[in-house]
């Protein structure tokens, strides 16, 4: 199914009054403090968040998986998922596929059919945390950091062709998130593993594109449980740095121990030109993977203050990082889940361009806490719902995507045309 504008027309229609009224007000108000309306209104447009393949169907725990029904039972019909997010919030504007679960077979036609959303690729992502079927060799103990060289040959191999295929659809990144490590003290070589981990993703690197970038993503836990390879972003920077230029490190919320000030990480990457890309999700406990600002949206407002910090200081080398969502959902419907993410983030985004630099540079220097913090919370508990919503209103989007998501039927189309036991491939 595809969504048309005329659609979205209709139901923003009714809620225009109401929403010129809000818009108006917080437009004048920001005015009063000497922010443009208009300008703000371009950035939130141009900040497109990339939709995972992978969170387009219901994700599980291994406890079980309650499929929902019309998931996309193909890499074509994740597009299409995509596609309507992107028609409802002009906010989506590329997807990032996994692979082997999202394999092209006919590139043209693929590319031709996400254009045809006005979607683009990002990153791609290698999987060597699961054994295929027709894989020789097992990544049980590991892929890039494995003790036989055998396995890890394979591992580089399967990356290089994640890179073959990205390259012919137009991403230009390759993420590489590894499972690898160890559940018993003892079990690893903490010194070798690393190492031969190095070793690997040297030969991925050089087999990139002279325009690729490669995102080094970092977990402390999980699958194992005692250690992981790339266990932090000490480590994943460590490996960046000796990988060369266009190696980055990669930011999942949901990859520190419970506390960890990710801002602070956020910035001192950035300050190295080193931080190459997002995965946004939330979390209580630990790699959760729950919808965005669910929990901490304060937190991830923080994190947007540094982000905005660092791109707007020239003396940052930062390049543009990528921006993606990583997310598994157990209980909602994944597609309004998507929507309320990328809300949460373009929320957060919109208050931190809206935070007065200057103010609180001279509230740090002239070291007052007090005026400091209250900078901050005047812009967190700003309600900027209204400057977004107008944002996707100029777009031709939905004023309130979850709502004509729901008043379209849009799920109850895709489960007539899918079919009610759908399991899209993921996690
Ligand atoms: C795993 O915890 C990571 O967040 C990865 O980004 C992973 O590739 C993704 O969740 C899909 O499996
Ligand atoms: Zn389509
Ligand atoms: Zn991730
Ligand atoms: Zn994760």
């Amino acid at each position: 199914m595809r969504i048309d504008k005329n659609q979205i027309n209709t139901i923003n229609n009714r809620a225009l009054p109401d929403h010129r009224e809000s818009f108006e007000y917080l437009s004048n108000k920001l005015t009063t403090k000497g922010l443009e309306p208009e300008h703000l209104i371009q950035k939130i447009q141009d900040f497109q968040i990339a939709i995972p393949s992978w969170a387009l169907g219901t994700g599980g725990t291994r406890f079980g998986r309650f499929p929902g029904g019309g998931e996309p039972r193909s890499l074509e019909e994740k597009i299409d998922d995509v596609g309507l997010l992107h028609a409802l919030n002009a906010g989506s504007g590329a997807i990032s596929l996994h692979i082997p679960w999202d394999i092209p077979e006919d590139i043209g036609a693929v590319k031709a059919h996400a254009a045809s959303h006005n979607l683009l690729f990002d990153a791609v992502n290698s999987n060597t945390f699961q054994d295929q079927e027709e894989q020789e060799h097992s990544y049980k103990f590991g892929s890039l950091c494995h003790t036989d060289s055998k396995v890890r040959q394979q591992a580089i191999d399967h990356n290089l062709e994640v890179i073959k295929y990205g390259d012919q659809l137009g991403s230009k990144a390759l993420t590489v998130w590894l499972a690898d490590g160890s559940s018993f003290p003892g079990q690893m070589n903490f010194r070798k593993a690393l190492q031969r981990t190095l070793d690997s993703l040297k030969e991925i690197y050089q087999g990139m594109p002279a325009d690729w970038k490669m995102f080094v993503e970092y977990k402390p836990y999980e699958p194992y449980f005692y250690h992981t390879v790339i266990q932090d972003w000490g480590t994943s920077h460590l490996l960046a740095s000796q990988l060369g230029d266009r190696a980055f490190t990669l930011v999942d919320l949901g990859h520190h121990l419970p506390n960890t000030n990710i801002e602070q990480i956020v910035a001192t990457l950035m300050m190295q030109g080193k931080l190459g890309g997002f995965h946004f999700n939330d979390s209580k406990f630990g790699d959760d993977d729950l919808t965005v600002g669910a929990m901490k949206p304060y937190q991830l407002f923080l994190i947007f203050n540094e982000l905005v910090e660092g791109m707007e200081d020239n003396a940052s080398k930062n390049p543009a990082p990528a921006w993606m969502i990583d997310a598994s959902h157990n209980l909602k419907d994944p597609m309004e889940d998507l929507l309320q993410s990328v809300e949460a983030i373009q929320l957060a985004y919109a208050q931190a361009l809206t935070v007065d630099r200057n103010a609180l540079e001279n509230a740090r220097e002239s070291n007052d806490a007090v005026l400091a913090q209250e900078i901050l919370q005047n812009a967190f508990r700003t309600d900027l719902r209204p400057l977004i919503a107008e944002a996707r209103l100029q777009a031709n989007a939905a004023l309130s995507p979850v709502e004509v998501y729901r008043e379209l039927s849009v799920r109850k189309q895709l489960v007539k045309e899918r079919g009610a036991k759908t399991l899209a491939t993921g996690l």
